[in-house]
């Protein structure tokens, strides 16, 4: 790796509460273009205008950064949340997850993970066994940062997406960051659904069928959403993990495949 790129941390809120955040890397000369793109997004987001922002940019040696391949994306069809959330229940059954901690992740990310039954500004770390959370600060939780596509993957991620109808940032930052979040051994998998209201996709990523998505984790207008990383228990350091998350530099230079849409049944599960 050559050029040295520069991570950059979005954060912003309003009325006290957790708005939006975005991280991204950027060589030198897009830092500008990014942040000022960071801080519109956060002035235009559907859930009001921010009231704070906290943009941080951090030089990441060249040395840290490593290369790495975009997990593989399809969507699977379900009429609306439950049917939605039933899917990927299975789905993380079928990657070692028990049963409890699947339905104790679902539900508080359902109630509002954070302890004032608001979403969490960042992931729970989830028990894969008992369910039990393990995150230091649940309300702020585990956020993953570090992360991006090379410009010449960004473009080709944006053909193949575009050929589906799924070009949007949202799809893109979750894709990255899921590759990110399965590149930890101890994470089984992760379970995702918006805060935005107007979006009521998700999706639930595993090291065997990628990034799975579905149209409906949530109803229309709710604004509770989050990220479950369900952890090993027996394999898991909580600050070698959330050192890995926060601080490791992933620049994804290879895409996946991006897949179509099929019907839950398709899906080659627990085999
Ligand atoms: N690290 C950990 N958790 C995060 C991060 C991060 N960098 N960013 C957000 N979160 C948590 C936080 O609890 C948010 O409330 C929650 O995730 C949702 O964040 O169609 O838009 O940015 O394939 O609203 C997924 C489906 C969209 C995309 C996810 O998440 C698709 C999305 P949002
Ligand atoms: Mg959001």
């Amino acid at each position: 790796m050559s050029e040295p790129l520069y991570s950059l941390r979005m954060r912003s809120s309003r009325l006290d509460s957790h708005l939006s955040g975005c991280e991204r890397l950027a060589a030198a000369d897009d830092l500008e273009r990014l942040a000022a793109e960071m801080v519109g997004r956060a002035l235009r987001h559907p859930r009001g205008r921010a009231e704070q922002i906290s943009l941080r940019v951090d030089l990441v040696p060249a040395e840290s950064i490593r290369n790495g391949r975009l997990l593989d994306l399809r969507t699977i069809r379900v009429d609306d949340h439950c049917q939605g959330r039933q899917a990927a229940r299975e789905l993380l059954l079928a990657a070692g997850v028990h049963a409890r901690a699947a339905d104790a992740a679902i539900a508080r990310i359902a109630l509002g993970a954070a302890p004032d039954g608001r979403s969490m500004r960042g992931a729970m770390l989830v028990d894969a066994v008992s369910g039990a959370r393990l995150e230091a600060d649940p309300a702020r939780g585990v956020r993953a940062s570090r992360m991006d596509l090379t410009a010449a993957a960004q473009r080709e991620l944006r053909l193949r997406l575009a050929r589906q109808g799924l070009d949007n940032p949202h799809v893109r930052e979750a894709l990255v960051l899921a590759t990110k979040v399965l590149a930890a051994p101890e994470v089984l998998a992760e379970l995702c659904w918006s805060d935005d209201p107007d979006y009521t996709a998700g999706y639930v990523a595993t090291r065997e069928h990628g990034y799975v998505r579905f149209p409906h984790l949530k109803p229309l207008g709710e604004e509770r959403g989050g990220r479950a990383f369900f952890v090993r228990g027996d394999e898991f350091d909580r600050d070698v993990l959330t050192a890995f998350l926060e601080h490791a530099v992933l620049l994804i230079d290879e895409v996946g495949d991006i897949g179509g849409t099929s019907d839950w049944k398709e899906l080659p599960c627990g085999k």
